[in-house]
């Protein structure tokens, strides 16, 4: 018999999300059952709202998320019901070209696609019709099933709400500067976008001792929490030409450009303040189809580097419990990230307050 469990469904791009009774199907080998204990508001699951990117629907969304193993499916050995886990939103087969080479997050060993579990079919349904997993966590839901490698145990003294966001904005953030960029000590840093995901960055150029740190935001707001994680510098591009102005700065341009926004104008931007020679580092998600137009000319002539980042180029068995542990050792900042926390039922005005920019990070969570 499957589950009864309390879920937010988007149907529809644009519209609400329903937080409704869904049925969610037992693990199967190889897969766990998680009971979501906090799940955080990352502007990832609101581009999906927004219908910026074409995924199936409904689709339960939620990728940022930790809580406790209920239930392990046949042939699992990693995780064991009772351990505290945060959910990891690439799920790795561990055997293909990546995975072997340490780079997990670029798994392609994995023939089906991210919304559905690695048979490709769902545990998440309603009245018979499959419901869609996002990145195969789904965790705006009171359980989750997940692939077994997409739940990494963690001490259980994390409070679930920091653990959650460590799943996603922390190491997403921190692992840009630390795994993506390997940016060296002294070297001068610019975040364009100072969100949930942009702070980590932020707070991790400050972690390798770089310097000047510059954050780049078009809300005062998002700059003094810029300065609260270790920007040493503020620009409000709502006031003042970014590209102009960090130029200015530092006379010429930064080491390092992070854009934590997704849109082409900004990457552009980011681009533009990197100093010849420099890395210009992509971890926003732009919308589906969006193109970069970059002066071709300007790569061979200054020598810079473009370079993706997801998910922090993180090992997530690696770092997740790694962060975790310096979180507790009080060498990174969880707490001050949260804003505000919320119940499920008001998913869709915790979303719309992030629209609005008025959360560091929100969090959801259960009973
Ligand atoms: P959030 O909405 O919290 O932050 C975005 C920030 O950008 C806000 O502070 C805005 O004020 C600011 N902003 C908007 N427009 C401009 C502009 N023109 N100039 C300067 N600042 C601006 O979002 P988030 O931090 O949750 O996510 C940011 C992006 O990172 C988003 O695209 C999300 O999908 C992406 C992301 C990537 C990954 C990854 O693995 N690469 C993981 N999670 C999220
Ligand atoms: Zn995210």
């Amino acid at each position: 018999m499957p589950k009864k469990v309390q879920a937010a469904v988007l149907y529809e791009p644009g519209r609400p999300m329903a937080v409704e009774q869904v049925d969610l199907d037992g693990p199967k080998a190889g897969e766990v059952l998680v009971r979501i204990r906090a799940t955080g508001v990352c502007h990832s699951d609101y581009h999906v709202i927004k219908g910026e990117w074409s995924l199936p629907l409904p689709m339960v969304l939620g990728h940022e998320a930790a809580g406790i193993v209920e239930e392990v499916g046949p042939g699992v050995t990693m995780v064991k019901p009772g351990d505290h886990v945060i959910l990891n939103f690439r799920a790795h087969c561990g055997r293909c070209y990546y995975c072997n080479i340490g780079r997990p997050v670029l798994c392609d060993g994995i023939p089906t696609p991210r919304w559905v579990m690695f048979d490709g079919t769902t545990r998440l349904s309603k009245g018979g019709q499959p419901i869609y997993h996002m990145a195969r966590v789904a965790s705006f839901a009171e359980y989750a099933v997940v692939p077994e490698t997409g739940a990494v145990p963690v001490r259980k003294d994390v409070p679930f709400d920091r653990a959650a966001l460590i799943g996603c904005a922390v190491m997403t953030g921190i692992g840009a500067v630390v795994n993506t960029a390997r940016v060296p000590a002294g070297s001068s840093v610019a975040v364009i976008g100072c969100g949930g995901v942009g702070l980590n960055v932020i707070q991790g150029a400050a972690l390798v001792g770089a310097d000047p740190i510059i954050a780049v935001d078009i809300l005062e707001t998002k700059l003094g929490h810029a300065r609260e994680f270790g920007a040493t510098h503020t620009v409000d591009a709502s006031q003042t030409d970014p590209v102009a102005e960090v130029r200015r700065l530092t006379g010429g341009g930064v080491d390092y450009a992070f854009e934590v926004i997704g849109r082409a104008r900004t990457i552009r931007q980011a681009y533009e303040l990197t100093r010849p020679g420099g890395m210009t580092v992509v971890v926003g998600m732009a919308p589906e189809g969006e193109e970069l137009a970059i002066n071709a000319l300007s790569l061979p002539r200054t020598e810079k580097v473009v370079m993706g980042c997801w998910y922090g180029s993180a090992r997530p068995w690696v770092d997740l419990p790694k962060m975790a542990e310096l979180y507790l050792a009080g060498k990174i900042k969880v707490d001050p990230l949260i804003s505000r926390h919320y119940r499920l039922e008001e998913i869709n005005a915790a979303f719309e307050a992030l629209g609005r920019g008025e959360l560091k990070r929100g969090v959801v969570m259960f009973d």
